[in-house]
């Protein structure tokens, strides 16, 4: 089978990391030229990880991978993996001298946006259509006459030698288009393979996993917010109207009290209905209002609420609901460190028993009862904000650690729990493989990070004092 053949092949190269930095970099340069040059690299790139997680699925432990959800799940891989191999080359597209030599990495190179290069096997033409995808720095000298500065980038017309043929738009609209597709395919990849854990969890017995499955669930969903977050960039620089403080989905100036407070708001509320409260325990922010930095606000806003949902529902269990007016309110502190951003979510909701603390991080973690996770998980219904289903914690602290932070739980039982999110503010993209990180740790320059202190107290404090 010839799909298999490939998939092995492309298995055999090793993924490629690609920093924040570099995304950053690359995605102000958002001219049709260097977005070719980005749809070739993704089509490489994304073919290689997606062959290695078809791999993955196919080598689980004690027949996890015979599962019917799990072999689901490597079809949608294997489908995807397919179609991008199958996406023609930037060889297919007639274009004029000067953007050929651009596209194809012939003019010096600049470093300053060069996008890692791809394995050079892959240029064979026996596996790629295109052998200008092989070795296609991302930029190079013309590169940096087209570079537009950042505040007229949006505003005025591109020069005329950015006017490309229809032909350019129509090829790289496909492939924004052939990303979407992707993307929205694998959406349900999550709960599939949670059902899958659960009905292999049933026939083999067990209530404990082993370590292998553990580790590989936190591969494979941390592999599958690097393809993600790889595709949402593509996706937004090609598709969002332009903002100054975004490069596709990262906002260079996240403020860190901002997606805290939508956090807050958000787990509150949804708290708030699934208890049946008026008002859910109260939650105290204290933020520099002006603390920004680099990241993807919507990873961060995920990791909040995760954790906020588990703090609000340890109080409003502890305390009962009929106590509604008493609750003891959940305080959130931000800290600014040289190198770390860290936030403290400390709860009074009765702590976690040392003897817990690992489950915690498990894919098997749960507070219900299997029938009842059957259910919901077969009912789609994993999103039921409170339900406590034990993905959210491992996920968060997958995101977390995906630009370079962590996440940790102390607690002391019978009084409450703090929850740690270390947040890396020189960010860059660091997946794990193994106990190996792909990618390599490149520090935005110093030059990039400016502190702003708070003017006064009051600018610190959630709710805003007015
Ligand atoms: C708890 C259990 C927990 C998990 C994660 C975050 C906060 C808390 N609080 O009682």
């Amino acid at each position: 089978n010839s799909l298999v053949d490939k998939i092995h092949h492309y298995a055999s190269f090793p993924q490629t990391g690609v920093s924040l930095q570099q995304l950053v970099k690359f995605g102000q340069h958002p001219n049709q030229g260097t977005l070719l040059n980005a749809a070739a690299f993704l089509r490489e790139e994304l073919a290689i990880r997606l062959s290695h997680r078809v791999r993955d699925l196919q080598e689980l432990p004690d027949g996890l991978s015979e599962m019917e959800n799990v072999k689901l799940v490597r079809g949608w891989y294997a489908e995807s993996f397919d179609e991008l191999v199958k996406f023609p080359g930037l060889g297919s597209l007639s274009l004029n001298g000067e953007l050929r030599s651009l596209l194809s990495g012939g003019a010096k190179s600049n470093k300053q946006i060069n996008f890692p290069s791809s394995t050079p096997n892959l240029a064979d033409p026996k596996w790629s259509s295109t052998s200008s995808t092989g070795n296609t720095g991302m930029g190079n000298g013309n590169a940096s006459k087209m570079r537009i500065p950042i505040e007229r980038r949006y505003f005025s017309p591109p020069p005329a030698h950015l006017a490309y043929p229809p032909e350019v738009h129509e090829y790289n609209d496909k492939f924004t288009q052939l990303l979407q597709r992707i993307k929205q395919r694998h959406d349900p990849t999550v709960t599939t393979i949670a059902q899958g854990v659960l009905e292999w969890k049933k026939k083999i017995g067990g209530d404990v996993m082993g370590r292998d499955v553990q580790g590989f669930l936190d591969r494979f969903y941390m592999s599958r917010i690097g393809i993600r977050f790889l595709i949402g960039q593509h996706i937004a620089l090609n598709t969002l109207q332009p903002h100054p403080d975004y490069v596709g989905i990262i906002c260079t100036r996240t403020n860190v009290q901002d997606v805290c407070h939508e956090a807050i708001e958000n787990a509150r509320f949804v708290c708030e209905e699934h208890y049946a409260l008026y008002k859910g325990p109260p939650i105290q922010l204290l933020c520099p209002r002006d603390l920004h930095f680099p990241y993807v606000p919507g990873h961060l806003a995920h990791i909040l609420f995760e954790l906020l949902k588990n703090s609000l529902r340890a109080v409003v269990e502890r305390h009962g609901v009929e106590n509604e007016d008493d609750f003891p309110p959940i305080k959130v502190v931000v800290v600014e460190g040289k190198e770390d951003l860290t936030i403290k979510i400390s709860d009074e909701g009765g702590g976690i028993p040392r003897s817990a603390m690992p489950q915690i991080w498990t894919y098997m973690y749960t507070t219900m009862s299997e029938t009842q996770d059957m259910e919901a998980v077969a009912q789609n219904d994993f999103k039921a904000p409170m339900a406590g289903f034990g993905y959210g914690l491992p996920l968060s602290r997958l995101y977390a650690r995906f630009f370079g932070g962590d996440m940790r739980l102390i607690s002391m039982e019978g009084y409450g729990t703090d929850a740690y999110i270390h947040l890396n503010k020189l960010s860059s993209s660091r997946e794990y493989r193994g106990a190996r990180m792909v990618d390599g740790i490149s520090a935005y320059g110093k030059s990039f990070w400016y502190c702003r202190r708070a003017a006064t107290m009051k600018d610190w404090l959630y709710p805003p004092v007015s």
